[in-house]
């Protein structure tokens, strides 16, 4: 069921909420105002980043073809030569697994690059791969394009082979430097990816980054798009490289009190009162390694694992990043391939059907009359609808009244986040005929939580939001039968 201002959730609220012994709502204002934001709230580029849910990480470079996690800024850019790269064939298959962006390593560690950058000559330049005259962010950023999928890039500040690094701000220059070439060539970027790690230069001395200067310049040149680091300012790590949000996962923290390559409190759960809105995306590699290794082919992550990953990134307020490594022939493997679109197509098969789409609805508090789904042009001017209870009351619930015994085994839970997460405590209920009988609970909610529990057969399912930081806004509660 998605809240629409069509939904006239008084109409059923007198019945229904009698008869399974609630409070009727007390007859309401005719015009009751939206509720008001709860601080902070997240921007729309956050909102478009939250939207994708799943986005693919395609490790890629000199290390694919040394056999190493991390090169040592020594390699020969000769020996980077895929036979049959096609950035096509990557998209597509991110696309069958549902993933809706990719985000390249155009550097990693080593410092090579995987454009022709005017940096250095420590990249695709000198390689003998198109005759020198390839440039894989190019292909990648055309591929994603024609198949509708979005670019996000990863320029490892730690660069092991240039040799400024270490010579402070000599070296963040040159990084400014090889970032604009990025982000003013290859058209929109979605996505940049800060990693922390950091080392000494040829000089002995630690690298010092000028972070406030390379998300400064990703602002004034591509100010839709969303930065990752440990600490945002877009989005945050989650705190494992398993792709594992936890409960409670709130999208905000204090990041005065936090820092990039840290050891950080609340990194993964956030914090109920955090001044900053910077939810959480989950990284996690299809395979053990984050590059492509032979000798991994046959350790490809099992469907089960992959939808518990789903399940506990995208199902509890997160984005998935999934890495999916590209081979020596610059492919993405058939095994890599083959489990996702497994993986693709459960997901399709499991939420393709709302069965409380369309169903009645009676809640507890509605705020206001039917208004409660009031229409939020704050931050988009989108109309996006939600339902909401009277400010002060944080206990409510919403109930769905299925027309007939009906079989489910998943919840879908969403929040209007555009007003601020709120929910502390909730659970779904179904009714067994004589008694509400637990099927789920949890502590946030957020942008998405998703529920996961033996099939049951009932009639009546009910939503009990039983905490919250203000009055709830709720724009979603759906139910699915996932495919045994
Ligand atoms: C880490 C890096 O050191 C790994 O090589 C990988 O790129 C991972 C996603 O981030 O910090």
């Amino acid at each position: 069921m998605r809240f629409t201002r069509t939904v006239a959730a008084c109409a059923v609220l007198g019945t229904v909420l009698v008869s399974v012994g609630m409070t009727e709502a007390k007859p309401a204002a005719p015009e009751a105002p939206p509720p008001a934001p709860v601080p902070p709230v997240p921007t729309p580029r956050q909102l478009a980043w939250f939207e994708r849910e799943m986005i693919a990480f395609a490790h890629f470079g000199v290390n694919t073809f040394t056999d190493r996690e991390w090169g040592t800024g020594k390699e020969d850019p000769k020996i980077f030569n895929p036979t049959q790269l096609d950035a096509r064939q990557w998209a597509r298959t991110c696309k069958a697994g549902g993933l809706r962006m990719i985000v390249l390593t155009a550097k990693h560690h080593d410092g090579f690059c995987l454009w022709p950058s005017a940096t250095t000559d420590h990249c695709v330049k000198s390689s003998p791969w198109r005759g020198g005259k390839g440039d894989v962010v190019k292909e990648l950023a055309d591929a994603c394009r024609a198949e509708a999928l979005d670019l996000g890039l990863y320029l490892s500040p730690w660069d092991r082979h240039e040799p400024s690094y270490g010579d402070s701000p000599r070296y963040n220059a040159h990084y400014l430097k090889q970032l604009t070439e990025l982000l003013t060539n290859y058209g929109k970027v979605s996505e940049l990816w800060f990693d922390g790690a950091c080392g000494e230069g040829p000089n002995g001395r630690r690298q010092i980054y000028d972070f406030q200067a390379y998300w400064a310049k990703v602002r004034q040149l591509q100010p839709m798009a969303c930065m990752f680091s440990d600490v945002g300012p877009d989005v945050r790590w989650v705190g494992n490289e398993r792709g594992f949000a936890s409960d409670p996962n709130w999208s905000m923290i204090d990041r005065s009190k936090m820092g990039v390559g840290r050891r950080n409190k609340n990194q993964t759960n956030g914090l109920i009162d955090g001044p900053d809105f910077v939810p959480t995306e989950c990284d996690t590699s299809i395979r053990p390694g984050w590059f492509y290794h032979a000798s991994q082919d046959a350790k490809v992550k099992s469907l089960s694992h992959l939808l518990d990953i789903y399940y506990a990134s995208v199902g509890m307020n997160g984005v998935l990043l999934l890495n999916v490594p590209p081979d020596r022939r610059g492919l993405m493997h058939e095994n890599d391939a083959a489990r996702l679109r497994e993986f693709g197509a459960v997901l399709k098969a499991t939420f393709a059907r709302d069965l409380a789409r369309g169903k009645k609805v009676a809640a507890s508090n509605v705020r206001g009359s039917a208004a409660a789904y009031a229409p939020d042009k704050t931050l988009d001017g989108d109309t996006a609808t939600y339902w909401a209870t009277d400010d002060g009351v944080v206990a409510a619930s919403i109930q769905v009244d299925l027309g007939e015994p009906t079989t489910f085994n998943r919840a879908m839970i969403q929040e209007h986040i555009r007003l601020g997460q709120r929910v502390k405590a909730f659970k779904v209920e179904a009714w067994d005929g004589s008694a509400w009988k637990q099927l789920g609970r949890g502590q946030t909610i957020g942008h998405k939580r998703l529920l996961r529990f033996p099939a049951v057969k009932s009639r009546k399912v009910r939503l009990v939001i039983e905490d919250a930081r203000a009055c709830p806004t709720i724009s979603r509660f759906g139910l699915f039968l996932a495919p045994s």
